[in-house]
């Protein structure tokens, strides 16, 4: 009996009342969820239109509802970090709870908010843009979507499970290994990295896949819209980068499951393997995430300036030129470990030359939105917003990247206020900008200005009040992942003003909730499929899309194809011929959930359960590919009477 009781102990982290809180919610949300599918009969449905899907279009729509939910979560632990240093000597966390915090927020963001969220734009828009029926292997783009979804799960649960992760989102060991981390936390962060990790690899290879062969005849390279470009740049960056990610938490796993020593020095491992190993992923991870917003960017400058992009060679190039530079960096994540002179100087040179293409496509986007038509819409805001918030981003990264200067900087809040400010102002806005943008095309009306406005504000008056004092503080001596600090070093002040910062950011978020649900009901719904007077083709098709997107796939004469189009006003040609379809299947589904099983068992060291779940992925392979019924036809009558409504 004790030991049951022993065990039930360490398993369900006890002992906190936000635990208990978050238990208690937990049990209610899944009962709301389970009263309500089954209440309305919805649980089929929820099968047959969702779990077991391989449309873009949907997975798009999961992809988003997750990161949505994620950037709440992540939010939160902000929000509770943010408390607990707004005044000196503040006992609203314990230290160790501090620790998990900002480990599963930075987790968080990055992995599962961040990635997530772009890979919803590249699966909304991507396709249509360059006038595809769906990806290149739309059974893969459902497997990418379930190992995300699961990995982030397996991360969520630590927090009431065994534990949550505290040895920051970089997990570098010593700290991270067996000796002074022994229980099932970082484990947990481990295995959810490696199992979404193999999902945005996979995701990797298939937009490339697709941007390269499933263009619509005529559309050469260097006629794509800007945001394809960038989702191949990001592509690539994603192929190159991921694998070494891989391998470093397969390294860390295996020195914390089976006893080896990769990393542990008294054994004649070295840490400093890990810590390489994982900014080679960690700094590029960076531009996988920032390109696509700049893409963004690109899109919304031209189409609310009702004007070509200025400089689209230059565009393409620097983002190429990005993708490539951005492997030559990663040592400025740590100048101050020792790795001599020469060494620092090339990383610190490297750093400093990717500011050039980056100051280039912000001039482009400023001279194309001058002597523009310029409509103040939601995404424009958040593009015009974004210019000078990156701006001040770029040069506190130019400063640290000043090798021997960083030595001052480095690890205090001038870096946190540094990589918010290129998170949020250039990530989060380039996100929210796409996502009003392509809003209408995604779900066929537009999100309510007036509230959008308002929550723009908050957002932008709550950000700069969040970070510019932290800048400050850096100066001051503060440094990160600090839980507490005494009073009299004058920090009190411009951490409480932080604070309140983060807390307008809030408010922010929650009017954009409230603004989702009301335009559900009251938003102007979109009739034409081309809302904004836009140039590329997801304007050509109705909003939202139909399943086969093109009912007859477009001649591309040029950029812009759609304005082009719109110019010649011609009839589009009624050749409709039957389409040919991937199936749905809930295999994706059923293997991330075995994937989910080994992930769990390993974190606990149950390696049966481990053995059990990797079968049960290996038996779900082994059906796929023996399964030859994996397609259908859609007749043209169904083509018409879907066109016709
Ligand atoms: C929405 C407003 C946000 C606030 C108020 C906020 C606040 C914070 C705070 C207080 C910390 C901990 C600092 C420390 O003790 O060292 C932190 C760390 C971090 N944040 Fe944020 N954050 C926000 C958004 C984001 C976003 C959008 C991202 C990424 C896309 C992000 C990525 C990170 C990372 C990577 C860390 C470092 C975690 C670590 O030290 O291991 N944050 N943030
Ligand atoms: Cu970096």
């Amino acid at each position: 009996m004790s030991s049951i009781k022993d065990f039930a102990s360490h398993f369900f982290v006890t002992g906190d009342p936000l635990i208990y809180g978050s238990d208690v919610a937990i049990v209610l949300v899944s009962l709301a969820i389970i009263f309500v599918l089954t209440y309305f009969k919805k649980w089929g449905w929820l099968w047959r239109e969702w779990l077991t899907t391989v449309d873009h279009k949907k997975i798009a729509i999961m992809y988003l509802i997750a990161s949505l939910l994620m950037l709440l979560r992540g939010g939160i632990d902000a929000i509770l970090m943010r408390i607990q240093l707004a005044f000196p000597n503040m006992h609203f966390l314990q230290s160790e709870h501090y620790n998990e915090i900002f480990t599963t927020h930075g987790t968080i963001m990055i992995l599962f908010m961040a990635m997530p969220f772009m890979f919803a734009l590249y699966n909304a828009v991507v396709p249509l843009q360059i006038g595809a029926r769906d990806v290149a292997f739309p059974y893969l783009n459902a497997v990418s979507f379930w190992l995300f979804f699961f990995g982030a799960l397996l991360l969520n649960i630590s927090f009431v499970i065994g534990g949550s992760p505290n040895a920051g989102w970089t997990a570098y060991p010593p700290l991270s290994g067996l000796e002074f981390n022994p229980g099932p936390g970082e484990n947990f962060y481990l295995l959810a990295l490696s199992i979404s990790g193999i999902g945005s690899l996979a995701t990797g290879i298939n937009f490339l896949v697709t941007i390269l062969k499933m263009r619509a005849p005529g559309m050469k390279l260097m006629d794509m819209p800007l945001f394809t470009w960038s989702v191949l740049a990001s592509c690539v960056i994603i192929i190159f980068a991921f694998p070494p990610l891989t391998v470093a938490l397969a390294l860390l796993l295996i020195d914390r499951l089976l006893g080896a020593h990769f990393f542990t020095m008294a054994a004649g491992g070295n840490p400093m393997m890990y810590i390489n190993l994982f900014w080679i992923w960690g700094h590029p991870e960076v531009y996988i995430v920032l390109l696509p917003a700049f893409g963004v960017y690109s899109e919304v400058v031209s189409t609310f300036s009702k004007k070509k992009i200025f400089g689209y060679k230059s565009m393409v190039a620097s983002m190429m030129i990005i993708s490539v530079v951005s492997y030559f960096t990663w040592l400025h994540h740590f100048f101050t470990m020792g790795a001599g002179a020469d060494v620092n100087t090339f990383f610190a040179i490297a750093t400093m030359l990717i500011g050039i293409p980056t100051g280039v496509k912000i001039f482009n986007w400023i001279f194309t939105m001058f002597r523009g038509r310029i409509r103040l819409t939601q995404a424009m805001l958040w593009t015009i917003a974004f210019i000078p918030c990156f701006a001040i981003g770029g040069a506190t990264g130019v400063m640290l990247a000043i090798a021997p200067a960083d030595y001052q900087y480095h690890n205090s809040y001038f870096l946190i206020g540094h990589f918010h400010q290129a998170l949020i102002g250039g990530v989060v806005f380039g996100y929210l900008a796409g996502l009003y943008y392509w809003w209408p095309k995604m779900f066929g009306f537009k999100l309510d200005e007036r509230l959008g406005v308002w929550a723009f504000w908050f957002w932008q008056i709550g950000f700069y009040v969040c970070f510019m004092p932290q800048y400050a503080l850096g100066f001051m001596g503060m440094t990160r992942r600090i839980y507490t600090y005494p009073d009299g070093l004058g920090w009190g002040s411009l951490n409480l003003v932080s604070t309140v910062g983060a807390f307008l950011m809030g408010v922010g978020f929650i009017i954009q909730v409230w603004q989702i649900l009301y335009s559900i009901k009251y938003g102007e719904r979109d009739v034409t499929g081309d809302p904004w007077d836009g140039r590329t083709l997801e304007w050509s098709i109705p909003s939202p899309a139909p399943l086969y997107n093109f009912a007859v796939i477009p001649h591309v004469k040029g950029m812009d194809a759609w304005w082009m189009m719109k110019q010649e006003m011609k009839e589009k040609p009624a050749q409709i011929k039957p389409i040919h379809m991937p199936k749905n299947s809930g295999i994706p589904f059923i293997m991330s959930v075995f994937f989910f099983i080994a992930g769990f068992g390993l974190t606990f060291h149950w390696f049966w359960m481990g053995g059990f779940g990797l079968l049960g992925v290996a038996v779900c392979m082994f059906i796929r590919s023996f399964d030859y019924d994996t397609d259908y036809y859609i007749t043209v009558d169904e083509i018409k009477r879907a066109e016709a409504s």
